[in-house]
């Protein structure tokens, strides 16, 4: 296929069937949200953001990964062209909005990546998918904690594709250290939720019918 010139459209004639994916994509997202918000009786996630990766962005990855430049390379090489992020309060809620998604009969999940129970040497947490829709256009879904979203938005500042300068060994000693301070950071802030979700009802069930509160 030829190559295209770098003023047409990478997605050519793809991009509004690609923009209805994302769109509906995050609109799936936003109604498992709120039936999660219903059976919970909290809301599960903290936000949702979405990208439709920039012409440029594509074009970039394109050469890093040696792959030509062209719209069937961004479509069917790259995965990542439509991009959903959803950051939850607790790490639980991060699988469970996982078990959901890969139920959608909507998009097929073709890979998975869980850098929570496998974190990246420098210390980047996330749960990523890769959903393919029925007409063929990929997304990468990103689900993370808020603890995890703020390290990997200052380490990528710092660090992921910025200039390396400085002492750069203690830099990525301490962006490893503060991560796993995060980690347990969400791992007791979900005991926590666990013990006063869990503890909550018990303790309703032992109080006599006439102990109200008069506050
Ligand atoms: P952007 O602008 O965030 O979308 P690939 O996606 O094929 O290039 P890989 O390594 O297989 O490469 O993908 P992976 O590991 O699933 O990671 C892809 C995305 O995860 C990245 O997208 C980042 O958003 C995020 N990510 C992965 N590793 C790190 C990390 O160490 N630090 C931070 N802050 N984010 C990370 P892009 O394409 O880089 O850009």
């Amino acid at each position: 296929m030829t190559e295209l010139a770098s003023t047409q459209d990478i997605y050519g004639d793809h991009r509004p069937a690609m923009e209805a994916v994302l769109d509906r994509l995050v609109s799936r997202v936003v109604s498992l949200r709120a039936s999660m918000k219903q059976e919970m009786g909290l809301d599960p996630i903290e936000h949702i953001l979405s990208r439709f990766k920039s012409d440029a962005s594509m074009r970039d990855k394109l050469d890093r990964k040696g792959l030509p430049q062209t719209t069937e390379a961004a479509i069917t090489q790259v995965y990542d062209a439509l991009g959903v992020r959803i950051v939850c309060g607790f790490l639980n809620d991060v699988y469970v909005i996982r078990d959901h998604l890969i139920a959608d009969p909507e998009f097929e999940v073709v890979e998975e990546k869980d850098y929570i129970r496998h974190a990246k040497p420098n210390g980047y947490r996330s749960f990523h998918m890769i959903m393919r829709s029925s007409r063929g256009y990929y997304a990468e879904v990103q689900l993370r904690t808020i603890s995890m979203d703020t390290w990997a938005a200052l380490e990528h500042h710092l660090q992921y594709k910025g200039p390396h300068t400085g002492n750069q060994r203690l830099i990525v000693q301490e962006l490893k250290r503060c991560a796993d301070e995060l980690a347990s950071t969400d791992v007791s802030m979900q005991t926590l939720r666990d013990a006063i979700m869990g503890e909550g009802p018990a303790l309703r069930a032992h109080v006599p019918d006439d102990y109200v509160s008069r506050d």
